[in-house]
């Protein structure tokens, strides 16, 4: 193992319900989290972020820490999340990633042609480039104090590259599909440079302390069954399978890993057969059939409609009853189907997160 971190002596985690949920295993509750936990609907957040770059927050650890830290001050959720972004990679394969406050992420030269690849670094040191997040899973797991589970992440190739070429959000994605028709070729060899800095990436985090990992693949809507199969499906195993290989040759211990493909609902069984312990799944998709159609092979995640936490709290609860009901408590960690958004209420996640906890321990009573 590279002496880079030599994270040791984590406080004893008290609340496993996360990782045993991950592992199909019995739990007294279902555990709860949700996706953007740590982000603007908290006004803590703002007034902590407030006159920061955005990429400069990513950088420090302490910041990074404390961002992770206010929402489990808040509401007891099961699990935190690393805060950070997908796009601290494009930066460090050497693109220059801003911020722009009302836009969201820009890239000032987005990937244009396959030529244009020559620009990013061919190796990455994941230690040099990425060791601020490290810093801040290692950091932020002690600052925990075993309160529960922290899970570290990554964007997955196809979406990664969708934002390298797209220079930022984008209704179509049209510019990085082009390339898929026009440069298939060229297509794979991005995403093979992005998922071996990943394996590396997902490799150091749990080095630095992360209990679970998590691969957004929030792009793969835009993607058909075709498409998915030749672009993103590949690389998401290669991926799980790579990272278990490495975890067991350094002597790391083993992690679940979690899959979230947004919108990739027609790639659902093919998802659970990727050697992922646990599917993230958007709203679309619905509880009874998912469970169906991947054959109580992986456990599931997710995915009350984010706008549901619109309704009042009576209809929250009315509505996280129904999806428990059509997950069932064995293998379920409940969780909203895409990012909390930031004009949302935290007395409504209060709510969510109540919702599943109460209902969830009266049906395992009822059993
Ligand atoms: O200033 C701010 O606070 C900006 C809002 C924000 C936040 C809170 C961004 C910009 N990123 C984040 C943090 C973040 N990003 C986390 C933190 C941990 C947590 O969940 O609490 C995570 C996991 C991400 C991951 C991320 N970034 C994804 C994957 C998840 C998803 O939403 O699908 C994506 C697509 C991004 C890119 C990104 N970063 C930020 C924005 C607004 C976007 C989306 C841009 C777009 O496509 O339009």
């Amino acid at each position: 193992m590279n002496n880079h971190i030599i994270p040791k002596d984590f406080p004893e985690l008290k609340n496993d319900t996360f990782l045993r949920a991950a592992a199909g295993e019995e739990v007294e509750h279902v555990p709860v989290w949700c996706m953007r936990q740590a982000g603007r609907y908290l006004p803590e957040f703002r007034e902590a972020r407030a006159g920061k770059d955005f990429f400069e927050t990513c950088r420090s650890p302490e910041a990074c820490c404390e961002l992770t830290l206010q929402p489990l001050r808040r509401f007891p959720f099961d699990a935190a999340i690393i805060f950070s972004d997908i796009l601290v990679i494009p930066q460090a394969l050497g693109m220059d990633v801003q911020m722009v406050p009302g836009k969201g992420p820009t890239f000032p030269e987005p990937l244009k042609e396959p030529e244009d690849l020559q620009t990013l670094r061919s190796k990455v040191d994941v230690h040099a480039e990425l060791g601020y997040v490290f810093k801040a899973i290692t950091l932020t797991r002690h600052r925990l104090e075993g309160k529960v589970p922290l899970i570290g992440f990554t964007g997955a190739p196809w979406t990664l590259m969708a934002y390298m070429i797209e220079g930022g959000g984008s209704p179509t994605h049209s510019k990085a599909k082009r390339w898929l028709y026009r440069h298939p070729e060229a297509s794979h060899r991005l995403l093979k440079q992005l998922t071996d800095v990943i394996v590396e990436y997902l490799v150091g985090q749990v080095a630095a302390g992360a209990q679970a990992l998590q691969v957004f693949d929030s792009h793969a809507g835009c993607l058909g069954p075709v498409e998915f199969g030749e672009f993103s499906l590949p690389y998401l195993r290669d991926i799980s399978k790579r990272v278990k290989e490495r975890l067991k040759d350094s002597g790391l211990e083993k992690v679940p890993m979690i899959v979230f493909a947004k919108d990739g609902h027609y790639a659902l069984e093919d998802l659970s057969q990727s050697h992922y312990e646990v599917v993230g799944l958007d709203w679309t998709i619905d509880p009874q059939s998912a469970r169906l159609r991947t054959d109580g092979k992986v456990s599931l995640q997710g995915n009350m409609d984010p706008c549901a936490l619109y309704a009042p709290k009576e209809r929250i609860s009315e509505i996280v009853k129904k999806m428990l009901e059509g997950f069932g408590t064995r293998g379920y960690i409940a969780n909203l189907g895409h990012g909390l958004y930031p004009d949302m209420d935290p007395e409504s996640v209060g709510a969510f997160v109540e919702a599943v906890h109460s209902h969830s321990r009266q049906l395992l009573k009822l059993k």
